[in-house]
């Protein structure tokens, strides 16, 4: 064992999900190591426990295994499982912190974000209950990282992690474990596995699932084509590859191109859907229709009965504050609670342990229940085909017949991505101190009821989370929401959130950008984004 005299680097403050920077960041001498170490020393004993290990293959995934692994045995862990081949989704590697009950585990993803030696790498760490770390320890951790000058790591050979088995590095067991076998168990668990292979093997139906060379194509093989029966052929872009195949591994209708001129094009399968670098989000598409995550939310809430794994219902639901209102109609119908939350999945870690909600999910394409403590993209697909299995309607059939019952949120997301971080930071300071004045004036027709910047205050632990983005909320119930995205690696991206309720009497018919057109108009006043950053429009609308 070897203490390595190191100085800590600045920029170590984990953002939304874990620290992500550029692979080349994180290649730099002791740049891992000390943020590992950082992590070890936070943690409240970690002598002889066990660490869950693994992430989504891209570039630098394997190198860095190696590393952690000799660092956790020069740190006194027992037990170290990793996946084979380095290989562990999100949702997967939460799974098995839970089902190990293991002190918590460490994911190297930077999710969506790009792959490659020029593009991102992440690291996060999850805690006992399987969900990310909570901002107590994330602080935690950056503040360490600040002061950090050595860390500890084993001088040995590396560990093959291509083959299922256990080896011994040092005084700490390494085992190789299959990084499917027990997430799919759970799957099988949660849904009427019979009833969708009665669906998705019947030869009728088709789909078309893009793991988009990221880390679900195993995961995606196993479930659908070999254990649900879909052709093969069904999962497309199935191996993973380092870089994602030169893609953004990113489930949007702007990534995931390919999938959605398949699913607009003739001979268009019943259903489609896609994944993230990092298998936690997905994407649901019909037969030339997009669901947005905010819909989807509330369909699933609304449908909850029909799976095994919700069979007592649902104890409550939650959504990050930008997400759309629509699942908050649905728990209002249902009687339960709905919980609003800043963005970032460990926000509803506390609200699932202690049993107050049962299903939550984000508009960043995020959507998982209690099974787990991490959204989960291929949860969500099999939510999905259990709706079709049952209702044996058409993907917009399911959609239109929800909003002829709940009223339709229309929603969009609007970023402008690559922007001087001074100037994004500078423009929500400037809507920040003008807040106050803006009650009461009017925006293409609409009055402003409140503005304010989101606060969360967890009812769980009492912990405050100020600054978590301005609110523009109007009379009519339409709202704007500006604030910046914690996961882009360099520059700032703002995100704009904007969102109109219409009720259910009315025709649900028009398109997105027609119905939220003068919320954008009011934003780009409001924000003076054009003045400010000389864009004139977002660079990705989701
Ligand atoms: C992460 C978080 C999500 C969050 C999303 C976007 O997702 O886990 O909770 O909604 O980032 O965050 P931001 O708007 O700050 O960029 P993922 O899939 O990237 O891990």
């Amino acid at each position: 064992m070897r203490v390595i005299d190191t100085v800590p680097f600045d920029d170590q403050r984990p953002g939304t999900s874990g620290l992500r920077k550029k692979v080349a960041r994180f290649r730099q001498p002791h740049y891992l190591e000390n943020f590992v170490q950082s992590i070890f020393d936070c943690l409240d004993s970690h002598d002889s426990k066990m660490l869950v290990l693994g992430g989504d293959g891209r570039f630098y995934n394997r190198e860095a295994i190696q590393i952690i692994l000799k660092m956790a045995a020069a740190n006194g862990f027992g037990e170290v499982r990793v996946g084979r081949n380095g290989i562990l989704s999100t949702p997967a590697a939460s799974c098995e912190i839970r089902k190990c009950r293991a002190l918590g585990g460490i994911i190297l993803s930077a999710s969506h974000n790009a792959g490659g030696p020029d593009g991102d790498f992440g690291i996060k760490y999850n805690a006992e209950n399987g969900g990310p770390a909570p901002e107590r320890l994330t602080k935690k951790i950056y503040a360490r990282s600040r002061e950090i000058d050595g860390y500890r790591i084993l001088d040995a050979t590396d560990v093959d992690i291509d083959r299922i088995g256990e080896h011994r590095l040092g005084a700490m067991l390494v085992k190789v474990i299959d990084p499917i076998e027990n997430y799919a168990g759970l799957m099988e668990r949660f849904f009427d596995f019979d009833r969708l292979v009665a669906l998705v093997g019947s030869g009728q139906f088709r789909m078309r699932f893009d793991a988009m060379h990221a880390v679900t194509g195993p995961y995606a093989h196993e479930i659908f084509e070999r254990r649900l029966g879909a052709p093969s052929g069904t999962v497309v872009n199935g191996t993973p590859l380092t870089d994602f195949g030169g893609h953004h591994p990113d489930p949007n209708l702007v990534y995931a191109s390919d999938l959605v001129a398949a699913m607009n094009g003739p001979g268009a399968p019943d259903f489609g859907a896609a994944s993230d670098g990092d298998g936690d989000r997905n994407m649901v598409l019909g037969r030339n229709f997009f669901v947005t995550p905010s819909d989807s939310l509330a369909i699933i809430a609304a449908n909850a009965r029909l799976v095994p794994g919700f069979s007592a219902g649902l104890k409550g639901v939650a959504r990050s504050m930008p997400t759309s209102g629509a699942v908050g109609r649905v728990a209002a119908a249902l009687g339960i609670p709905c919980y609003e939350t800043p963005t970032g999945w460990k926000f509803f870690g506390n609200l699932l342990d202690s049993g107050r909600v049962s299903l939550c999910g984000e508009e960043s394409f995020g959507t998982g229940a209690d099974h787990l403590r991490e959204k989960d993209g291929l949860w969500a697909v099999l939510f999905w085909l259990s709706i079709l299995a049952e209702k044996r309607q058409s993907v917009a059939e399911i959609v239109q017949g929800h909003w002829s019952q709940y009223g339709r949120n229309y929603y969009a997301r609007h970023d402008y991505e690559d922007l001087d971080a001074g100037v994004a930071q500078s423009l929500l300071d400037h809507l920040r101190a003008g807040a106050a004045t803006l009650k009461g004036r009017r925006f293409g027709g609409r009055e402003i009821a409140l503005c304010d910047d989101f606060m969360y205050v967890d009812p769980v632990d009492g912990e405050v989370s100020r600054k978590q983005g301005l609110r523009i909320l109007f009379e009519d119930g339409a709202r704007i929401i500006f604030r910046l995205s914690g996961t882009s690696t360099e520059k700032a991206t703002l995100r704009v959130y904007l969102e109109r309720y219409e009720r259910a009497s009315v025709p649900q018919n028009m398109s997105t950008d027609e119905a939220l057109a003068s919320i954008n108009a009011a934003a780009l006043e409001i924000g003076e984004i054009r003045e400010r950053t000389g864009r004139n429009a977002a660079s990705l609308v989701t």
